[in-house]
């Protein structure tokens, strides 16, 4: 007996139970962003309906409340990723932010001519274009690191790229167009070795696995709300705090200082010194719910039973005959990325739309893996913990129907 109850879980998403077209919904693009459990929606609405206050400003009890609530999401936030310090996590609009914070703050500090920046081939846009902005800025370097056919990171050819100019590696956990899991720990280790940090894009990561930041050694370790349940518009970014606290701010307003004059300002230290201006609130309370949800269910049942659900989809897809898998590594999480012979994703996307199954189709925001795995687009079919092997039925049956009347 799993100790996972999918159906009881199904209930706490209210999302999840809706026709589309008629049909029962299966939502299979979690990977672009989740749904979000009772607890999220609730707790922000009564933040709204009872709080509804200005954070760290006022001394009346709505703002108290409000700070008490917010700083609370980030103890909560700590505790999930196992941060050594509260004043690790930093509340950002997302990954996205997160990682654009590290490259312009750590990157405009420590980043030189002809230092090197090291990337895979398999990296998100988020992960891709905030690096050459800063190495446009600086005059560092872009190196990649390529993969294998089956979307696996080539490791030997890793190591190769690193070297004594090598300041930073920006690597995804999870890749959110192949599914691919990368071998983190190792890649930390590695550039340990080499004197380089490490920033862990983790937005595909978290959703799919308890995640342990210390146990990781990661530098940096960027995440979004959106993702893990949470709400949109807030994300993490987990820095070791003696990073931060070299770092120096990229934005600046209220809240990120000591003392303003105007010959001299002294930054407050981090995590305020990178959250210049009014937050998010409503979504780092939200985000702190979504984690004490998460923290009620077993990460272990939940994991095994995303892979049964992703191996019983994957089995399915490959007997339907024009039907090609594209990122196929051992170990992969979450996503089924695929093709089908002579019909464009796009087309194939609202076919299955119209059968009330929500998939993601395109270039998934990667377009340098896609140009790695010779395919323009993918259809992807992406995973939450409520998703079951009865809604991989739905898919295969729709993807059939689909296929019959574009042949
Ligand atoms: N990927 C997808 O459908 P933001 O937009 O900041 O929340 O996350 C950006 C991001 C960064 N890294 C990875 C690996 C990601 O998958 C994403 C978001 C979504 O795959 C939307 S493009």
């Amino acid at each position: 007996m799993s100790r996972f109850d999918v159906e009881a879980a199904r209930f706490d998403f209210p999302t999840l139970h809706q026709k589309v077209k008629g049909k029962d919904l299966v939502y299979l693009d979690s990977a672009a962003t989740a749904h979000k459990p009772k607890l999220v929606i609730e707790t922000m609405r009564r933040f709204y309906q009872m709080d509804n206050a200005n954070v760290h400003r006022g001394v009346h009890e709505l703002s108290e409340r409000a700070t008490l609530s917010y700083e609370g999401a980030r103890r909560d936030i700590q505790r999930y990723l196992n941060a050594a310090s509260h004043r690790e996590i930093v509340f950002t609009r997302g990954t996205t932010e997160a990682i654009n914070l590290v490259s312009n703050a750590w990157g405009r500090a420590n980043l030189h001519e002809g230092d090197e920046i090291l990337l895979t081939w398999m990296e998100h846009h988020s992960n891709i274009v905030p690096w050459q902005l800063i190495a446009e800025a600086t005059g560092a370097v872009i190196k990649v690191a390529p993969i294998h056919d089956d979307g696996s990171l080539d490791m030997e050819a890793f190591e190769a790229l690193l070297g004594p100019r090598t300041r930073m590696v920006a690597v995804a956990h999870v890749s959110n167009a192949l599914g691919t899991v990368n071998p983190v720990r190792r890649i930390i280790e590695l550039a340990h070795a080499h004197g380089a940090l490490v920033l862990v894009d983790g937005a595909q990561g978290v959703p799919h696995m308890r995640v342990d930041v210390q146990a990781l050694g990661a530098d940096f370790y960027a995440l979004s709300g959106h993702k893990l349940y949470g709400p949109t518009g807030i994300g993490v970014l987990y820095g070791r705090l003696a990073l931060l606290e070299a770092m120096p701010p990229w934005q600046g307003g209220g809240d990120m200082i000591r003392v303003v004059t105007f010959e001299k300002t002294e930054y407050a230290p981090p995590p305020a010194r990178f959250e210049a201006g009014t937050p998010n609130i409503s979504g780092a309370i939200g985000l702190g719910a979504a984690v004490r949800y998460l923290n009620t269910l077993d990460f272990d049942a939940v994991h095994a039973h995303e892979l049964d659900v992703l191996r019983y989809g994957t089995a399915l897809l490959e007997q339907i005959p024009g039907v090609r898998i594209v990122g196929t590594a051992e170990g992969k999480v979450g996503v089924i990325s695929f093709l089908v012979e002579g019909v464009h994703p796009h087309d194939l996307g609202t076919a299955l739309d119209m059968e009330g199954v929500a998939v993601r189709t395109g270039h998934h925001c990667a377009q340098p893996v896609m140009q790695r795995m010779a395919v323009f687009a993918t259809t992807r079919a992406s995973l939450g913990l409520y998703n079951t092997r009865e809604d991989m039925d739905r898919l295969a049956d729709a993807l059939r129907k689909s296929i019959e009347v574009f042949r």
